[in-house]
């Protein structure tokens, strides 16, 4: 971020560097995880309702979620006009489960993915196959009125042969990342999962620009 971005997003919330956040999604497990993650920093983390809602995006059809999250941040930026929201920093993110062998598939379309055919229909359409290698990729984008940051991250692992573990949401229980014992990410407890989550690491880098030091 540059230091016209840092400031304004410093004077525009709290005044120092400790900023409070509003998160922008309908997905309440993202937002425990950002608080989680972003907490360590000294940031605070809380859904943004508007007349006590949720907001509800309109997703692009986009082959990256670069796209989606650049969509969310003006629709979330939109939504705040006029209200007691205009001046603060939102938080919006768009993630995936991108699978090697289905050529990224499902990709930006993992939310809808997942309601449609759940984990075993992931696991079906890996039947047979040895090739399992899978990611994690998440977008986030922070902005204030005037300017925005976002930063991304990954988590590389593979897909499991069944469905394990009951924490997490999502594709956690058949997704197994490679920094971790074996286990998926639906065995992890929510402090382990934020040591190696795709989401940590976009927001870890967030919270890095934000607190560079001034020139
Ligand atoms: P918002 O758009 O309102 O933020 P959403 O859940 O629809 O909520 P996305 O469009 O970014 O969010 O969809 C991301 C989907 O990818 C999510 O619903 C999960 O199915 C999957 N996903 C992303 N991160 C995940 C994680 O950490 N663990 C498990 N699944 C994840």
């Amino acid at each position: 971020m540059t230091d016209s971005v840092r400031s304004r997003v410093e004077s525009d919330t709290t005044g120092s560097e400790k900023m409070e956040i509003l998160f922008a999604t309908g997905n309440s497990n993202k937002v425990s995880e950002a608080s989680l993650v972003l907490a360590k920093f000294g940031h605070t983390v809380s859904q943004l309702k508007i007349d006590g809602k949720t907001l509800d995006f309109s997703e692009p059809q986009a082959d990256e979620i670069e796209e989606v999250a650049i969509s969310k941040s003006l629709q979330a930026r939109d939504f705040v006009v006029g209200t007691n929201f205009e001046k603060s920093a939102i938080l919006v993110e768009d993630s995936g489960l991108f699978i090697n062998s289905l050529n990224g598939f499902p990709g930006p379309y993992s939310s809808f993915v997942k309601r449609k055919i759940g984990l075993q229909g992931i696991l079906d359409l890996l039947e047979n196959k040895d090739e399992r290698v899978a990611e994690y990729r998440a977008v986030a984008i922070l902005s204030t009125k005037n300017e925005s940051i976002s930063c991304r991250g990954r988590c590389i692992g593979k897909i499991s042969r069944e469905i394990i573990g009951e924490m997490g949401f999502g594709y956690d229980p058949i997704f197994i990342p490679d920094e971790g014992d074996g286990r998926t990410c639906g065995q992890l407890n929510p402090e382990e999962k934020s040591q190696i989550s795709h989401r940590m690491r976009a927001l870890k880098g967030l919270s890095e620009i934000i607190n560079l030091p001034s020139k």
